[in-house]
């Protein structure tokens, strides 16, 4: 019989369910410990509870998640654990971490996750006004600034801890899209994957994700294949350069989605309040590619969208109204727009649709009758070709990541590409089990000596920095 879906996130009275055995449940075990004392130090009481949620690699499928496109991410085995308590009758938040609450993003971040579980409860007719305090420790070991979602870790831990602290289990759907919503408050018009796979995950599974509504499908990977993730050591700054990169291309894919909808029959005012995402306007360019014998959206873009950077005016012309009305006037689109000489809007659209069909062949295939090593041959290759879309069209990656994946591909990988927003951060590899320790000796030495020598990192820190992962499970709850 087929295993019960869990619907709401698994409350544990131990660790092992999650944490295996061996050096990970250790290491666990040890992490667990110092959070109880350290919460007894810092509020003369134990904690109530824990809860845990996962960083994530994304393996494809990179920039379409706010498109309206599916993913596929793998949760890692580094997670945010917070231990949590609620204290009757007050209302005031305490944090034990130096975190300052007003200015660190950390303690940021938890205030949108209480705002958005308190918002949630209330539309469901949870009773949660009256006063209360929560007393809080975090430990988070997933490293930030790397494109493997320590961000939406935090959240998504801390939404869940606060959740269960209330008394309150929610759909694990429902949780991804609130959590999602929280990371929207700060200022990233962001997309739903990092916070659904955190959420979402299973051990053993990567997770092809569906959005509106969220929905995960488990993806068994082939055996003797192994992923490799390798930090490029530039930080990429997203809350920083929001402006220009990250929600530059969210605006571009906007206007291109909307020019499209134009040029493919819609009136121009119909285009701007129907159109959200490139996702909204496929069907259409699939009837017209269909009269050429293909359901292609990328024939679209070559035929309607110019190669050559538009400029505002030239926009403005086609859609008929000014780019800030068009935006809503959204403070995020405006600092775009303010930030922006021209729109490349035939490379972005061209990347998304071309990336969203990788994400279902890297699915495919992995269902496919071929062999494992035919199958990693071919995700090898899609995710190389997924990076040369990153790179070239969308323009996301940095001279470090191009250096850490040629150095992949020419020490044994099958496939390697940037992962995450880009920008800095990350890159995944997709290397053969038996050759997993042997590649990253050779990367170590190829990308990370000279980086040592200089100083840039230390070598007794390379494990965090260079590492073999498996696919790890999601949220949990903990009353141990
Ligand atoms: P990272 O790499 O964690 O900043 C971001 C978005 C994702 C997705 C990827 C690009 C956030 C919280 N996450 O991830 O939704 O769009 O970039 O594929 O902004
Ligand atoms: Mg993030």
């Amino acid at each position: 019989m087929a295993k019960q879906e869990e619907v709401t996130v698994p409350i544990f009275t131990s660790l092992d369910p999650v944490y295996g055995e061996g050096s990970q449940l250790q290491e666990a075990n040890s992490r667990f410990d110092a959070l109880k004392s350290k919460f007894n130090q810092a509020f003369g009481a134990s904690p109530q509870l824990f809860a845990r949620s996962p960083g994530r690699v994304n393996l494809i499928g990179e920039h379409i998640d706010y498109e309206g496109y599916s993913v596929l991410p793998m949760a890692i085995r580094q997670d945010t654990i917070i231990a949590i308590r609620k204290r009757e009758g007050q209302n005031e938040l305490r944090i034990a971490n130096e975190i300052d609450l007003k200015n660190h993003k950390w303690g940021h971040y938890f205030i949108c996750a209480y705002k958005g579980f308190h918002e949630y409860a209330k539309s469901k007719g949870v009773n949660v006004d009256s006063p209360v305090g929560l007393d809080v420790v975090v430990d988070g070991i997933v490293p930030t600034g790397s494109g493997l979602s320590s961000s939406a870790a935090f959240v998504c831990s801390s939404t869940i801890a606060i959740m269960a602290v209330f008394g309150e289990n929610f759909e694990k759907k429902e949780l991804a899209q609130l959590t999602c919503e929280c990371e929207q408050h700060i200022g990233t018009q962001s997309g739903g994957m990092d916070q659904a796979i955190s959420i979402m995950a299973k051990t053993g599974f990567a997770e092809l994700i569906d959005f509106n509504p969220v929905r995960a499908t488990d993806v068994k990977l082939p055996d003797g294949g192994s992923f490799v993730i390798a930090h490029s050591l530039a930080e990429s700054q997203k809350a920083v350069t929001a402006a220009t990169n990250y929600n530059n291309r969210v605006v571009e894919c906007r206007l291109a989605s909307i020019i499209l909808g134009i040029k493919l029959g819609m009136e121009p005012k119909e285009a701007i309040s129907k159109v959200k995402t490139l996702s909204d306007v496929e069907g259409l360019c699939v009837s017209f590619a269909g009269d050429r014998g293909s359901s292609d959206p990328v024939l679209a873009v070559k035929e309607y969208l110019k190669e050559e950077p538009y400029t505002a005016e030239e926009i403005e012309k086609i859609v008929e109204e000014k780019l800030p009305s068009i935006l809503n006037n959204d403070p995020t689109s405006l600092a775009v727009l303010n930030a922006a000489t021209h729109f490349k809007l035939h490379q972005r659209a061209a990347h998304v649709y071309s990336e969203a069909r990788r994400v279902h062949g890297f699915k495919d295939t992995v269902y496919s009758n071929l062999s494992d090593e035919e199958k990693l041959k071919k995700l090898g290759d899609l995710m190389n070709d997924s990076h040369y879309s990153c790179s070239v069209l969308y323009e996301c990656s940095c001279p470090e990541l191009e250096e850490l994946v040629k150095v992949s591909r020419e020490n044994g990988a099958l496939g390697a590409r940037l992962t995450g927003a880009g920008w800095g951060g990350c890159t995944v590899a997709l290397v053969k089990e038996s050759g997993v320790s042997q590649f990253i000796a050779a990367v170590k030495e190829k990308y990370y000596k000279k980086r040592i020598e200089k100083g840039v990192v230390k070598e007794e820190d390379m494990e965090l920095y260079l590492f073999a992962s498996k696919p790890s499970s999601g949220a949990a709850i903990f009353n141990v």
